[in-house]
């Protein structure tokens, strides 16, 4: 196992190598040297680090900073401006209601500055916003949304950028090889540049599984961003092994091989489209580490076993792995 390549040295001429993670458990060092970038997957979300007013909680995101420092490793924020995980009292008044539009907003800057301002350019960029478009392509009737218009997602990207100059700003979200929310994403990116504010990159998220999207559709989508000129991440990325229709629980046992190397195939094809497009993608980040610790095996249903990442519940290595590691050479 000690003379495997590792994945950041083989894409070291393409692109960064990200997981996500809020901390590095030793159980997992072995895994971790394969990366050279680390997003905290919860513990930098606003319920996290501001759970009440005033109060800020920083202590995961710092450790995992220095951890990352130590080991050459650079920290991608996430997220600053979302609809989940975000407390209901940001949106309330002391009485339950909704709060007006410069009540939100100021509390907006002050959770960015914060945040952002602690850090600096230690984190080396913030998802800014996130999810901010819904599945047909409209705004997303976000508490957000509903309260200030799109003017939160100017203002954030404003303030995040005062906060510190030199960190870079992205939108990610998921779904945006689906022409119909790409539209809407494309259309919030645009409406930033049109008014000068500064956007650096799109995150694209690849909550994707053994079917869909296609290929074809991933390239369209880092095509019409990349001709924006903005930097392309693929971000959140895992390969569920259960389509999206499916809700059965049918691999508890374990992976049978025939979808095991179904998944690895798949995962080689997603590489060689992400090499081709080097230019333009900064970095792919994996959302997790293991199968064992997934998202995933909570969702679309909870307690579910899903296998969506390169390592198995022990951390051996899958097909996948192998495929991520050698996509031209991968035949299954
Ligand atoms: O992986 C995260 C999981 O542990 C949390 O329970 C969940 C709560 O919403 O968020 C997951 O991460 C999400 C990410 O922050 C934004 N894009 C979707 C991800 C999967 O839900």
């Amino acid at each position: 196992m000690d003379d495997v390549r590792l994945l950041k040295d083989v894409y070291a001429n393409d692109f960064l190598i990200g997981f996500a993670q809020d901390r590095m458990l030793p159980q997992y060092e072995h895994l971790i040297r394969h990366f050279n970038v680390v997003t905290p997957e919860n513990a930098a979300k606003w319920e996290r680090v501001h759970p009440q007013p005033g109060v800020y909680h920083f202590a995961v995101v710092d450790q995992l900073i220095e951890d990352a420092e130590k080991r050459g490793m650079k920290v991608i924020g996430h997220t600053l401006v979302w609809h989940n995980q975000t407390p209901a009292w940001v949106f309330q008044d002391e009485g339950g209601n909704p709060v007006d539009r410069d009540t939100l907003l100021a509390r907006m800057k002050e959770h960015i500055d914060t945040v952002v301002s602690r850090y600096g350019s230690r984190i080396k960029g913030w998802d800014v916003v996130n999810e901010a478009v819904a599945d047909d392509g409209q705004m997303r009737q976000s508490p957000w949304f509903q309260i200030t218009g799109f003017e939160f997602i100017e203002r954030a990207f404003e303030w995040a950028a005062q906060a510190c100059p030199d960190v870079e700003l992205y939108y990610n979200d998921y779904g945006l090889a689906d022409p119909k929310k790409r539209r809407g994403a494309l259309d919030l990116v645009r409406r930033l540049q049109d008014k000068g504010i500064r956007i650096d990159g799109v995150g694209i998220q690849g909550h994707f599984d053994i079917e869909n999207p296609s290929i074809a559709d991933v390239r369209q989508a880092i095509e019409d961003f990349a001709a924006l000129g903005v930097k392309v991440m693929i971000t959140e990325l895992d390969l569920s092994v259960y389509p999206w229709s499916e809700r059965r629980n049918l691999y508890a046992g374990g992976l049978p091989e025939d979808v095991s190397r179904k998944q690895a195939q798949r995962y080689a094809e997603l590489f060689r489209l992400f090499r081709e497009y080097n230019q333009v993608i900064d970095r792919v980040t994996f959302w997790g580490i293991t199968d064992f610790t997934s998202w995933k095996n909570n969702f679309p249903v909870v307690g579910r076993t899903d296998h969506p990442l390169l390592w198995d519940r022990e951390g051996q290595p899958k097909p996948a792995f192998w495929a991520v590691l050698d996509p031209d050479g991968y035949a299954p």
